[in-house]
């Protein structure tokens, strides 16, 4: 791998319109960019809405990429991304089309007004944990220096 690359997870969500076709735009359009490779997509998952629930349900996925960017720009690429998708398909106030979160970027910890990574609600969302567990069970969270694997896996202990 190159050395200045950076592995990083976004998570992608959407709960409106063409589900499966807005993360499928989305990734292409992580692949169309410089400095951006995808090198691996998980399963979409159907998920019900968590947080405000009178909401259709969302498919969840999760990408790793590895980029040479730096967080801040990733953060102004999923933005972009967003609008050009949200422009699509004007639905004031709604659901999303699609919405684009930073989950890790290396073990780089953030936390700024406008960022905070790794992402501060990830680990205790199954729609998040069960994507990034299926193409990283072997990923390092930086904030609770446990992988992925051990950290989905005692979720699930608390949930039963
Ligand atoms: N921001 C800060 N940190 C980050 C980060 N690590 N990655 C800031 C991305 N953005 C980050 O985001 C608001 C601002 O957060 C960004 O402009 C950025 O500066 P947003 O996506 O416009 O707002 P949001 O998504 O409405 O808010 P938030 O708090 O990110 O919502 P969540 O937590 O993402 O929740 N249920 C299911 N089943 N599946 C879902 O995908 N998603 C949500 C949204 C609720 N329930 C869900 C799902
Ligand atoms: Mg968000």
């Amino acid at each position: 791998m190159n050395g200045n690359q950076v592995i990083s997870y976004i998570g992608l969500g959407s709960n409106i319109g063409d589900r499966k076709a807005n993360l499928d735009r989305a990734i292409d359009m992580f692949r169309e960019l410089n400095g951006i490779e995808v090198t691996a997509v998980s399963s979409y998952y159907n998920t019900a809405p968590v947080g405000y629930t009178e909401q259709p349900d969302f498919l969840n996925a999760v990408i790793e990429l590895r980029i040479t960017l730096p967080v801040s720009r990733l953060l102004e690429v999923c933005r972009d991304i967003e609008k050009s998708l949200k422009r699509e398909r004007t639905i004031r106030w709604g659901p999303r089309t699609i919405d684009l979160d930073i989950l890790l970027y290396g073990d780089v910890m953030v936390n700024q007004e406008s960022l905070t990574v790794p992402h501060p609600r990830m680990h205790e969302r199954d729609f998040v944990m069960r994507p990034l567990n299926e193409i990283a069970p072997k990923a390092y969270h930086p904030v609770f220096k446990q992988t992925i694997d051990e950290m989905y896996r005692g979720m699930r202990n608390k949930s039963i």
